[in-house]
């Protein structure tokens, strides 16, 4: 138990550095890098398609896929036209900076604007690990339910952005967008909030219009985008 600790603290601090190292290379290619997180099924690749489809070519996007096994989600995005690659975690439920960084030579970074990590589907772990990104987002999907900021806090606490999505199936589940809300802007006052559908793309233009302006702010070399 005394060792459980040090343990921990050792596997953040190097991945910590690591974190570091992709950072200096996004950096460097002067692109804006962001960690999409959810639990699984909650959106992520949906939302990745109606992102290209709605700023590409404008914005020149890239992605990484994170999944624990296959390379379906990869298979979609390549299917818009973008660079893509898939990583395969082999059971780890996060992507971690070592596992972004062996991932960095698949792809030409000087080309893009943008670089999406689009990390496991899981509400918990993915929230511990940074990868180098600018910033984190997270999406909440309605079937999930309202009280999701109360149980996983620390993905809210730590996101820049919570897109709640399939509020076209508000009707139908026993959902509160208004206590969401709430709840997640008691952890994260700071946090940008957008309710979404990726199935009639109701909300779609205010979140795509939000990433111009953040994309715009790091090609301005200013620091448009916190971790
Ligand atoms: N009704 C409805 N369904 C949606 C919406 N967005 C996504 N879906 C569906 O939800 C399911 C999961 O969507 P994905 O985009 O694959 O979710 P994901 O977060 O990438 O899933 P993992 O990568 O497995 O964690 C699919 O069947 C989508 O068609 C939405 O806004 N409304
Ligand atoms: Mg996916």
């Amino acid at each position: 138990m005394t060792l459980k600790i040090p343990v921990v603290r050792n596997i953040l601090e190097a991945n910590e550095r690591l974190a570091e190292d992709n950072r200096r290379i996004f950096r460097e290619a002067g692109l804006l890098v962001i960690n999409l997180m959810s639990g699984p099924g909650a959106g992520k690749t949906s939302l990745l398609e109606r992102t290209i489809e709605a700023l590409q070519p404008e914005i020149r996007i890239g992605v990484i896929e994170g999944d624990i096994q296959s390379s379906y989600d990869a298979e979609r995005i390549s299917q818009k036209g973008v660079q893509v690659v898939q990583l395969n975690t082999g059971g780890a439920c996060h992507l971690d900076s070592n596992m972004i960084k062996s991932s960095l030579d698949a792809l030409d970074l000087d080309t893009l604007d943008l670089l999406v990590v689009e990390n496991v589907g899981n509400l918990v772990c993915p929230a511990e690990f940074n990868v180098g990104e600018d910033m984190k987002a997270m999406i909440l999907s309605v079937p999930e339910g309202d009280d999701k900021p109360l149980k996983y806090p620390l993905m809210f606490q730590e996101s820049r952005a919570l897109l709640i999505n399939k509020i076209d199936l508000l009707p139908y589940v026993n959902c509160d967008v208004g206590k969401i809300r709430e709840r997640a802007l008691q952890l994260n006052a700071n946090l940008e909030i957008f309710e979404i559908s990726c199935r009639t793309g109701e909300g779609l233009d205010g979140w795509a219009d939000w990433l111009r302006q953040q994309v715009s702010a790091r090609e301005a070399g200013g620091d448009g985008a916190e971790t």
